[in-house]
């Protein structure tokens, strides 16, 4: 047998180059793990699409882990509770606020060990930074992606490509796929007025309300949506992550079951 060094290697090579000749071609890319993306991937996944999410940093969870003001509780309300007992995640109810509050950690972990269980693949280190269009009609077919660590380095190399039945922004306050629609592809006519100052409670209604279908292909879900339609900002509440990852993933089941 060869020395271990090789094997270790080797081992690894196969191994990743075996998924991502799978991933290639694929029906859902989400576009960020946070909690918007990881809730959209298990419901996905769970209905049996095929789906991937990519995640630039080497961390799940996105905006979860900060809390509230680094301080490790986060809330929701009654409306997420379905959801938080799909993916088994703890919390008590709080009477005197009528808010239900939750371990941000516990969060991060569960929304992530919840997709993968449900069968979808998160690859970390990965920033996606185009994406694959069509014209007449427009649509959406992948997105263009780069190993994270070449845009840090400064380096120019020219990336790779990823084909899917639909892409979804769940990159949060900065929307950057829909920052790419809007800035390479201007005939479309998608405009980003960005996200509004702070009025949560208005805003975890019209984020779930106005989730959803961008052009044909694109989806969008959580605070991008936000950036989007210029929604206020709801700070550490988190009931419209978890409902609008929930709903994109049952309008793209409709889409794509549909053809
Ligand atoms: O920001 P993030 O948590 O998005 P979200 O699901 O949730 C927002 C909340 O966390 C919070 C809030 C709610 O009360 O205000 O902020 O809308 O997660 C977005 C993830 O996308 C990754 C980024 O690293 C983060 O983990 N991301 C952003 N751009 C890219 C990306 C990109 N171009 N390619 C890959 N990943």
């Amino acid at each position: 047998m060869e020395p271990l060094e090789p094997r270790i290697s080797k081992t690894i090579w196969k191994a990743t180059a075996d998924d991502w000749l799978k991933l290639i071609n694929t029906d859902v890319v989400v576009v960020g793990a946070g909690p918007s993306g990881l809730t959209a991937a298990r419901y996905l996944a769970n209905s049996g699409l095929k789906t991937v999410v990519l995640e630039r940093r080497l961390s799940f969870g996105g905006g979860i882990g900060g809390g509230g003001m680094l301080l490790h509780k986060i809330v929701v309300d009654a409306r997420a509770i379905p959801i938080l007992e799909e993916f088994r995640v703890r919390y008590e109810y709080v009477s005197d606020y009528d808010l239900y509050v939750l371990d941000s950690s516990e969060l991060m972990a569960k929304l992530a060990t919840g997709a993968i269980d449900a069968g979808a693949k998160i690859i970390h280190g990965v920033t996606v930074e185009d994406l694959i269009v069509r014209e007449e009609p427009f649509r959406v077919e992948g997105v263009v992606i780069q190993w994270s660590a070449v845009p840090l380095a400064g380096l120019h190399v020219d990336p790779l490509f990823m084909y899917s039945k639909a892409v979804i922004d769940a990159t949060g306050h900065d929307a950057e796929v829909l920052r790419i629609l809007e800035r390479k592809n201007p005939s479309v006519g998608v405009r980003l007025p960005g996200e509004r100052s702070a009025y949560s409670e208005l805003s975890e209604l019209k984020v779930i309300e106005m989730t959803g279908k961008v052009v044909d292909g694109l989806y969008v879900t959580g605070m991008a949506v936000a950036a989007l339609r210029h929604l206020h900002r709801m700070g550490p509440i988190f009931s419209s992550m978890l409902l609008s990852g929930k709903k994109v993933a049952e309008e793209i089941l409709r889409d794509v079951r549909r053809g």
